[in-house]
This record gives C-alpha cells, structure tokens and sequence, in this order.
C-alpha cells in the first residue's frame, strides 16, 4: 500500500505537470482525487489494514492527499498565468502599424468663390440672408416690377408649381430681399447668395439650376455713387488693388437707372486678347438703383430711403476665378475635377 501510495503521487506529480491547460488538468484532478478517484480507491482499503499499520498509513496517505492538492493548485495557477498572458499577446494592439489614412474632402471651387465673395460683404457690414427657393410669383415677379406678361414670367423660362402660375421655383434670390424690405428694419445692408431655376437647356454655359448673389444697400441718401464706390472697392478686393472698372447703361425691371460693370481684363491690361474676346473688358455684374415702385410696394418711402442693388452669377464668377471652360463640370462633382482647386 505505500508503494501504490508513493506511485500515485510520482504519477499524479509528473502528470500534473505534463497537463497543458486547465481542462487537462482538472479531469487529473477527477481522475486522482476524485471519488472514484485513484487516490480515494487506495484510501478504501485502509479498512482492511491492522489497526497498527493504520495511523502510519493514514498520515502518509493524508500527505499524498496534501501533496497533490498543493501541485494542483501551483499548476492551475500557472496555466491560467500563461493563457491570460497569451490572450493578452493575441489581442494585443500594434500601435506602431501606420493608420488607413482618411481622405479628407474640400471645398467646391465655387464655395469657394462664395467665400470669398461674402467675406468681402461682411466685412464691410453686410449681413449674409437665406431663403425659401420655392417662392410665391408675387415675391419673385410682382413685387419687383415684373408684372403680368412680363416675359420672364412665361411658362417656358419659369419652373410652375401650380396651372395658375402663383408658386414656383425662384427664379432669382431678389424675393429674399423683398421680404428683407418688409420684415428688416432700416438701413437695410445684406447679401442673398442661393440657387436659382430657370427652364434652360444644359450645355457649357446654361443649366436650369444656378446660383446667384444678389446684395442690396437702403438708407437714407443712397445715391449711385455709393453703388460705384463699394462695387469698385469689392472689385479691387478679388482682383487686385488698381483693377479698372466700367459701368454700362443696362435695363432690369426693378432698377431705374440700370448698369452692367465690366473689369479691365487682368490678362491684356485692357489691349484685347482671348480671355476678354479681344474686349479688353471682363463683364461682371449687373446693378442699379432700386426703382422707386420697388420700394413703395414693400411699404418703404421712396421720398425718404434709396437704395441700389446688385446681382452676379457665382458658377460664371467660380468659372473665370479658376479658368474653368464648362459649366457643366461645376456640377457633375467629378472628384477628379474637383480635387484640383
Ligand atoms: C430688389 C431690388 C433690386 C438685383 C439685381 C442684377 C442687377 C443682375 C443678374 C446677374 C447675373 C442675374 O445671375 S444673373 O443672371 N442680376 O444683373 N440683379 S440688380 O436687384 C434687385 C434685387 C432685389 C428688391
């Protein structure tokens, strides 16, 4: 019985040892110390021992006993050491591998021209206004003297939403100034930048959608002199100090006196070439006073305030900014063609 004694302890030993995770380990747990168990067979037939022999058969079975649990126990610590370290290892994060770089986006090239454009007006204490682009016609013809018959209001220039003509797309962002005239209080300095839609066919310098800017100054004493004095000096914030300027008579319905202004072309100096078509002149703009019938439709007197107005078309200003040939690439988005500005 001591050597079965002795035998169990040098195998359990050497297979505790041998086990190589805590599953093996504890069915060698079962398998000696379990009740069935090896350790546990022997201990049964103490019975069958001299009452002599058995007190030094017990303690030395007792030993076993101990010296195994204590074995189990230092090889489960162990084990469990070594898989947390190895979890540990397998989880483990590289730090040091280079990232997926994020591909950031940047501004359309005609935002960026808007930018620009509002940053000027800002600065000089304008205040930038956002609009409905569903209008009512009232707003987008009427009210700025375009009245029935007038022909931009005609079914085949202007996006209808209604068979009687009295919802539509806006056509222009000056209805955003008419509901500036009735709702601001006076002076009123503001700019509306935003799309507008117009029934035109696609090709390199037409599209039914477009954006525009518009901007509008009432005060008291407001002369055209104004209108020169802070559109020369928006001019010489884009193109440079010195840039020349000309102002041509022109006819809109809700300006009275009208102009275009043209900027000497900053290729030629004004000699003619083939980026002013041999003008010598770029046009830019167009602008006015704001009719008299203009401001007393919206409830304010002509006798007291004036006020001019203009209005330029930002894809034809993005277009000569950058030296982009097609309208049509302002709006297809093509990453390629967008990633160069
Ligand atoms: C109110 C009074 C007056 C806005 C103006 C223009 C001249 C003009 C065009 C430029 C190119 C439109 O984008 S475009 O096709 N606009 O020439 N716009 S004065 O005048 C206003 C606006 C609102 C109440």
């Amino acid at each position: 019985m001591k050597e079965q004694l002795a035998n169990i302890r040098a195998q359990a030993l050497a297979a505790f040892a041998a086990a190589a995770d805590s599953a093996q380990l504890d069915a060698l747990r079962v398998q000696y110390l379990g009740k069935k168990g090896e350790l546990t067979a022997v201990l049964k037939m103490m019975g069958k021992l001299s009452p002599e022999e058995r007190p030094a058969m017990g303690q030395l079975a007792n030993e076993v006993r101990a010296a195994l649990e204590q074995a189990l126990e230092e090889r489960s610590t162990a084990l469990e050491a070594a898989a947390l370290e190895k979890r540990l290892e397998d989880e483990a994060v590289d730090v040091t591998i280079p990232g997926k770089s994020v591909k950031l986006g940047h501004r359309h090239p005609m935002y960026i021209a808007l930018d620009e454009i509002k940053e000027i007006f800002i600065g000089m204490g304008f205040t930038v206004l956002d609009g409905p682009e569903i209008e009512l016609a009232t707003y987008n013809f009427d009210k700025l003297n375009a009245e029935e018959g007038h022909p931009s209001r005609d079914w085949s220039d202007t996006f209808y939403f209604d068979t009687d003509s009295r919802v539509m797309l806006r056509s222009q962002t000056s209805p955003m100034q008419v509901r500036a005239m009735e709702t601001m209080p006076l002076p009123i300095r503001i700019i509306a930048p935003g799309r507008v839609y117009r029934k035109d066919e696609v090709d390199a310098t037409h599209s039914p959608m477009f954006h525009q800017v518009e901007g509008m100054v009432i005060d008291k004493n407001v002369t055209m002199a104004d209108l020169k004095g802070t559109l020369n000096t928006v001019v010489e914030q884009l193109y440079g100090k010195g840039t020349k300027t000309r102002f041509r008579p022109h006819h809109f319905p809700f300006t009275e006196p009208s102009c275009e202004m043209d900027v000497q072309c900053h290729k030629c100096g004004g000699v003619g070439c083939p980026t002013c078509k041999g003008e010598g002149w770029i046009e830019l703009l167009g602008a006015g006073m704001i009719h008299p019938h203009v401001l007393e439709m919206s409830g304010i007197d002509p006798n007291v305030y004036s006020g001019w107005a203009f209005g330029i078309g930002l894809e034809r200003t993005a277009m000569r900014r950058f030296k982009i040939a097609d309208l049509r690439l302002i709006f297809e988005n093509d990453v390629r063609f967008l990633e160069q500005f």
